[in-house]
């Protein structure tokens, strides 16, 4: 496995070891990555008779209540002490990315003797007493469980379940480029110490609620191919959602529809929000949209990128964009 017995596996094994109280924390909304990480590290150290504090700054999505002790995380709530031994945070790419209330997360990493800052985004700032970033391994939950190979945990079936989700839906269920065959192997392993995919797989994948069926259908008829038919781009108003009853959560993974046509390489979906414009960019492979994406303020990886904008008009916006999006030859 690639990931096992770097410098940063073997630091953080070791403060992993003699660290008596942590703070972990995931990133700002949520996904089943960081959530899986945390979620799997805090029931080990739990295991081990450490203090721990699961700490999110957002709500969870209820799509995400089948994962294995999430009622146990704190949810927008600071514990009572500062005082830490350790922190953890997963895929945080700035200490902004972990609260908005500055005051309260300042104090408790400064207060902790360590930070332990893991990641798969190569766009991090280095925060931590160690860094461990890598953006070749699929998501933080793989990281995790390389940690855990190098500690020799005993993994139980809800950590297994946890962490195989976080893995699933970072490689959308191992259809990215990040799946490598470590990935899988992890997977395996996993699977085989009681990861339920069969419950992931239902609660993930086979339900769409009417809001999201909705809002497909109205992002599918507004769908424009342009650039020869390279070039796959839509757009929901802030009209279309009040209309649908809908919101930006009900729009995940539309963007994926638009790569399946034959030809289109590049694949972006425009979101009028109440503050702001959100954009969702795919490509199919030679594309790099993180590159696009920056441009707008943005980030992410070659295949799958976005960005958010207070600009406020999304005709502006999607003229810039189409007008970025070029091909050399
Ligand atoms: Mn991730």
């Amino acid at each position: 496995m690639k990931n096992k017995f770097t410098k940063e596996v073997k630091q953080i094994s070791k403060v992993l070891k003699t660290g008596k109280s942590f703070f972990i924390a995931v990133h700002k909304n949520p996904d089943p990555d960081t959530l899986g990480a945390g979620l799997a590290m805090a029931e080990y150290l739990k295991n081990k008779k450490k203090k721990v504090y699961l700490f999110s700054d957002d709500q969870l999505s209820d799509k995400f209540s089948f994962m294995p002790n999430i009622k146990k995380i704190n949810v927008a709530k600071f514990p009572k002490t500062e005082k830490f031994d350790v922190i953890i945070t997963f895929e945080c790419s700035s200490k902004n990315r972990i609260s908005d209330n500055k005051k309260n997360m300042d104090n408790v990493l400064k207060n902790a003797k360590h930070i332990l800052n893991i990641d798969h985004h190569i766009v991090c700032e280095r925060y931590g007493t160690v860094n461990y970033i890598d953006a070749n391994i699929s998501s933080v939950s793989e990281m995790v469980f390389g940690i855990f190979q190098h500690i020799k945990a005993s993994i139980t079936k809800s950590m297994a379940t946890n962490l195989f989700t976080g893995i699933s839906t970072d490689t959308n269920r191992f259809l990215y480029q990040n799946t490598s065959a470590s990935t899988y192997e992890v997977a395996g392993k996993l699977k085989t110490l009681g990861a339920d995919a069969d419950k992931i797989n239902t609660e993930m994948y086979q339900k769409r609620s009417l809001e999201s069926t909705r809002i497909m259908a109205r992002a599918l008829t507004n769908l424009e191919i342009l650039k020869n038919g390279k070039l796959a781009i839509s757009q929901i108003t802030k009209k279309d959602f009040k209309e649908l009853k809908a919101n930006n959560n009900h729009s995940e993974g539309v963007v994926n529809n638009f790569l399946m046509i034959p030809g289109v390489e590049v694949a972006v979906f425009l979101k009028e929000e109440a503050k702001e414009i959100s954009a969702n960019l795919r490509s199919k492979d030679k594309f790099d949209v993180s590159k696009v994406a920056v441009k707008f303020g943005g980030g992410g990886h070659k295949r799958a990128s976005g960005f958010k904008s207070s600009h406020k008009k999304l005709a502006d916006i999607k003229q810039k964009l189409i007008k970025e999006i070029k091909w050399t030859k």
